[in-house]
């Protein structure tokens, strides 16, 4: 059984998603941010980096979102209800692409500004977070266009990512620009999936 080390408050909720939605068997380890706002020290125990999310089955102690959600899909998605099989290389390599875009591009911004704003100063970071933040917030919206999900008319497992740094640009007052991101998050955080991992996982 897969056990998820989830670190309130963060973007293991999003793994809890997952989980929710790949109706997969899991046990929930729930941890506390210290004062300071980062990971308790146990977490280091599970993994050396001491961040979340984590998941560990059998041997393996597997960290970073992305891979953690590649690691699902392999595991409980063979219908490919959630990501295109790849035999359909393209439309694989697309997935992937959207998988992975927002860890790798639109996070650091949306950390800049969240740093920021919590008191830090440093010329010239200001500017470019809200340029990077926009060009990444535009760039969803565009690729949202008309449609429910990131990929189309249905939902996919590059939703899981996308929603959480939409859910991050939300936190910080970044949305005011783009109703169909407010639109977006809403309808992901509808899915019953989300619902039961928020009454699981925070509250
Ligand atoms: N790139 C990693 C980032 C993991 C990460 O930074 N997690 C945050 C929670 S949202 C964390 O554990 N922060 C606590 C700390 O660094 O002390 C991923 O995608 O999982």
């Amino acid at each position: 059984m897969i056990t998820l080390h989830h670190l309130r408050i963060g973007r293991s909720l999003f793994t809890v998603w997952q989980l929710e939605e790949l109706g997969a068997d899991y046990d929930l380890k729930v941890y506390l941010r210290d004062a300071n706002f980062r990971a308790p020290a146990e977490l280091k125990e599970i993994h050396p980096l001491g961040k979340s999310p984590v998941i560990e089955e059998g041997g393996l102690v597997l960290s970073e979102s992305g891979a953690i959600t590649s690691y699902l899909l392999e595991k409980f998605d063979d219908q490919n209800r959630f990501a295109p099989p790849r035999g359909d290389l393209a439309a694989w390599a697309k997935f992937s692409q959207w998988l992975h875009y927002p860890e790798g591009s639109v996070f650091a911004p949306l950390l800049i500004n969240m740093l920021l704003a919590r008191g830090g100063e440093h010329e010239g970071l200001a500017s470019f977070s809200a340029k990077e933040i926009s060009l990444h917030l535009g760039h969803i919206a565009s690729q949202l266009g008309e449609n429910d999900y990131i990929l189309g008319h249905d939902f996919s497992a590059a939703d899981f990512g996308i929603a959480y740094v939409v859910s991050l640009a939300d936190r910080l007052g970044q949305l005011e620009a783009y109703p169909s991101l407010k639109q977006y998050l809403a309808r992901c955080t509808q899915r019953p999936a989300f619902a039961r991992a928020v009454e699981k996982a925070v509250e």
